[in-house]
């Protein structure tokens, strides 16, 4: 069943020992605040290396998609590095988009035979997404995802604040 393939944590991700964790970049892949600034921090230097070479193959991030590289020091193997909305109006695609990076990011873990995948909240910090609208996207698509994808055992979300930790217990009736 779908439901017991999802898993709630408060916490940081960057002690979380999944196979892989999401990263909540920018398009730019250079690091930054937030969850991505504690993962560059914790991770080392390793990850930002491999971003550059990802930036100087293909340019950029586009928001939306998602790029792997090592996890460095973290317990993860890799950091799914992927790019949420800025949150303007929710006029301007921002479902949508948000929709994609968490759909990307299961596919990439797919490819690459992640069994279990950790994921912030995407978009609900420094890019201001409303965190009740984001936890219902965020959960929707992965629970979609899972019912027809085997490869990925497992997701967890993972939820620093305890405003998100509190949707999430509510929506997932944890
Ligand atoms: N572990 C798990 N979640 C965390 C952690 C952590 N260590 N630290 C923060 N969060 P944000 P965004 C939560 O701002 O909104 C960066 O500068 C936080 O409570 O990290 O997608 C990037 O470089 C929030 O719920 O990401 C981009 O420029 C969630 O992570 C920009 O911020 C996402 O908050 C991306 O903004």
């Amino acid at each position: 069943m779908t439901i017991n393939r999802i898993e709630l944590v408060q916490g940081d991700i960057t002690k979380v020992k999944a196979d892989a964790i999401v990263n909540a970049a920018n398009t730019s892949l250079l690091g930054g605040g937030g969850v991505d600034g504690a993962i560059h921090r914790a991770g080392g230097k390793a990850i930002l290396e491999e971003c550059i070479k990802i930036r100087n193959r293909q340019g950029s991030c586009k928001t939306g998609e998602a790029v792997m590289t090592t996890a460095g020091d973290l317990p993860a193997k890799y950091v799914i590095h992927t790019v949420g909305p800025v949150y303007n109006d929710g006029k301007h695609g921002e479902d949508e988009l948000l929709t994609s990076a968490y759909l990307n990011s299961l596919k990439l873990a797919t490819e690459n035979h992640v069994t279990t995948l950790a994921f912030p909240n995407i978009s609900t910090g420094i890019y201001h997404f409303p965190k009740e609208k984001a936890a219902a996207i965020a959960i929707k698509t992965v629970k979609d995802y899972l019912a027809d994808h085997f490869i990925v055992r497992q997701v967890i979300f993972v939820c620093f604040d305890d405003e998100n930790y509190g949707i999430y217990k509510k929506l997932l009736k944890y």
